[in-house]
């Protein structure tokens, strides 16, 4: 099965047939999201599986990042294959303390895939910096991550601080830990577990 192989792949650290991988399934007319979901994705479950179990350690998943980034690299331009008009501005980032940026990119494609025009801020982002870059851009949406428990209250922290200063963008959180009533109580405008639902919430919230 190709996607096991790409899985594999992911797993054995291996750029170069990560690489090749993709674009001869893409070649062969394979669906780019289920090279996403089933491959790579997969691979980064299995990685964070056997990360908590011990049989892995930082290194080894900062490979597989670097693999899965060059997995991405391939992907990237057929998501972003679009030629309608922008749909609207989004600010992105992962939150302050964290350096998780794999999901945040993937949304980031996916949300340029669609139409949207998106401005990365990258990973580590202060409360502060998310709003100035709303502030200048005048931003319809702003996105924000984060992969650990300890970086979710900043979430909470940027969604408060926004609302005192009335910033005006809708809100999406995600990231793995987070869940929609985590969202919910933090008064976020839009959640989603993956990529292809944060498309579907930054669509409804242009819609208003
Ligand atoms: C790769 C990885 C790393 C890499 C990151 C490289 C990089 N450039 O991103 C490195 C090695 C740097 C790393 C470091 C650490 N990591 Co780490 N890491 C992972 C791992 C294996 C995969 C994460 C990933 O990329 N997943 C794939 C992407 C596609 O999924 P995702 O990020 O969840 O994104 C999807 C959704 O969540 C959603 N989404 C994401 N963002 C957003 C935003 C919005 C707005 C929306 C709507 C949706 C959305 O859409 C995405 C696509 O579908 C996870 C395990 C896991 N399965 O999550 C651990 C994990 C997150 N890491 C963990 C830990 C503990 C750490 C470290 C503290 C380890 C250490 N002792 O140093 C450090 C912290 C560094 C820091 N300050 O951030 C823990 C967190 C535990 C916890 N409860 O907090 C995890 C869960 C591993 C584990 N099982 O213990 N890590």
């Amino acid at each position: 099965m190709p996607v096991e192989d790409i899985i594999k792949a992911v797993l054995d650290f291996n750029e170069a047939q990560v690489v090749d991988l993709i674009n001869s399934e893409l070649d062969r007319g394979a669906e780019v999201t289920s090279l996403l979901n089933g491959g790579l994705i997969a691979a980064m479950d299995e990685v964070g599986r056997r990360f908590s179990s011990g049989e892995l350690f930082v290194p080894e998943m900062l490979l597989a990042a670097q693999t899965m980034k060059a997995g991405l690299g391939v992907i990237k331009p057929v998501l972003s294959k679009t030629g309608a008009k922008p749909k609207g501005l989004v600010v992105i980032g992962t939150v302050q303390g964290d350096l998780h940026d794999i999901g945040k990119n993937l949304v980031s494609m996916m949300l340029e895939g669609a139409g949207f025009t998106v401005i990365d801020l990258g990973v580590d982002v202060a409360g502060e910096t998310f709003v100035k870059s709303v502030q200048d851009s005048k931003a319809d949406l702003v996105a924000m991550s984060a992969l650990l428990t300890t970086t979710m209250p900043a979430l909470e922290a940027n969604v408060a601080l926004f609302k005192k200063l009335g910033l005006g963008a809708g809100v999406l959180v995600g990231g793995a830990p987070v869940t929609r009533a985590f969202a919910d109580k933090i008064g976020a405008d839009g959640f989603s577990e993956d990529a292809v639902g944060a498309v579907e919430v930054a669509r409804r919230l242009m819609a208003g």
